[in-house]
Parts: structure tokens; C-alpha cells; sequence
């Protein structure tokens, strides 16, 4: 079994209903256990500042999935709640990134681990720091990544 770690986000539609269904769709796939999640944090635009504000959780998921194989589950449903790919970072009903897998290293076309991102993004590590503080990304733990960066602007949505 591994464990590995998502992050959702969405800011098109009904942004918090997408995140749960999503998630409830995680965990109803025969190979994916979903251990914890953050709640829902309101979070501006990061990258692309011209659109809405999006909804940002984290998920600890258990699996014996290969990575590739989870990214593969996060993708389907992705295009089960009816993701369409358009500009990079531009809006999207639903975005799952899969940020760590163990303490796996890798980088293929299809996927780097961790996420190359992750320790630049506070809408990743504010929620991911709910859940797992002590998790150690690239020799630092999420808090002390979070520690180093800007979290102005997000909030934790009431449950
Ligand atoms: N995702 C992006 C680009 N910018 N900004 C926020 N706040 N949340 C996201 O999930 C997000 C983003 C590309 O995946
Ligand atoms: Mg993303
Ligand atoms: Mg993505």
C-alpha cells in the first residue's frame, strides 16, 4: 500500500459541490481508499489572475495503485465531471493534481513527483497543512515550506 497525497480545486460552477463529488468518486473506486481531507479553502487566482476565486482541498489517499495508475483515476474523473482542457491555468469545473506518492522521486512526460509546484503554492500547502504538516517534501516539512510563503487571501470555507 501507498500513501499519496491530491489536491482538488475548482473555480467554475459550483465549486464545492465539484470537489465533493469528486472525492466521492475517489473513494468509490475498488482501489483507492480516501484516509482524510482538509476542508475547503476559498483561495485567489495563482498564475493567472484574471478569473475567479477557487475552491482548493487536500486528500490522503491510500492505494496499491502504481502512481501512473492513480494519476490515471484522478484524470477519468476529471472527465467524468466534465473537465474540458483549455488554457494552462485558465478556469476549470475540476483540477486533481496528485502531489506526492510516498516519498517517491520521479519525472516522466505524464508525471513529476513531488508536483514541481507544490512548495511555491499556498493554496496547496495551507490545506495540505491540515492534514499533514510533518509530511516532508523535498527535505522540509509542509509547514516549514508554508512558513516561507505569502498566505494572505485564503480562508477555510465554514464546513
Ligand atoms: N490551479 C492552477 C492555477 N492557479 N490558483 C488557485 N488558487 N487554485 C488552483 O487550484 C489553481 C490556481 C493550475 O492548476
Ligand atoms: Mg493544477
Ligand atoms: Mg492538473
Amino acid at each position: 500500500m501507498a500513501e499519496a497525497y491530491i489536491c482538488l480545486g475548482s473555480n467554475l460552477g459550483d465549486k464545492r459541490a465539484t470537489i465533493a463529488q469528486a472525492l466521492d468518486r475517489l473513494a468509490r473506486a475498488a482501489d483507492i481508499v480516501v484516509k482524510a481531507r482538509s476542508g475547503d479553502y476559498r483561495t485567489p487566482p495563482w498564475g493567472k489572475l484574471d478569473q475567479d476565486w477557487f475552491v482548493n482541498a487536500c486528500a490522503c489517499i491510500e492505494t496499491p495503485l502504481t502512481p501512473e495508475a492513480l494519476l490515471a483515476q484522478c484524470l477519468d474523473v476529471e472527465r467524468q465531471l466534465g473537465r474540458e482542457r483549455r488554457e494552462r491555468w485558465g478556469p476549470r469545473v475540476i483540477d486533481i493534481d496528485l502531489l506526492t506518492y510516498d516519498d517517491r522521486a520521479m519525472a516522466t512526460e505524464s508525471l513529476t513527483l513531488p508536483h514541481p509546484h507544490l512548495t511555491q503554492r499556498a493554496f496547496v500547502l495551507v490545506p495540505l497543512a491540515e492534514i499533514a504538516p510533518t509530511l516532508e517534501i523535498n527535505g522540509r516539512s509542509v509547514a516549514d515550506w508554508l512558513a516561507a510563503l505569502d498566505f494572505a487571501g485564503i480562508e477555510r470555507m465554514a464546513p
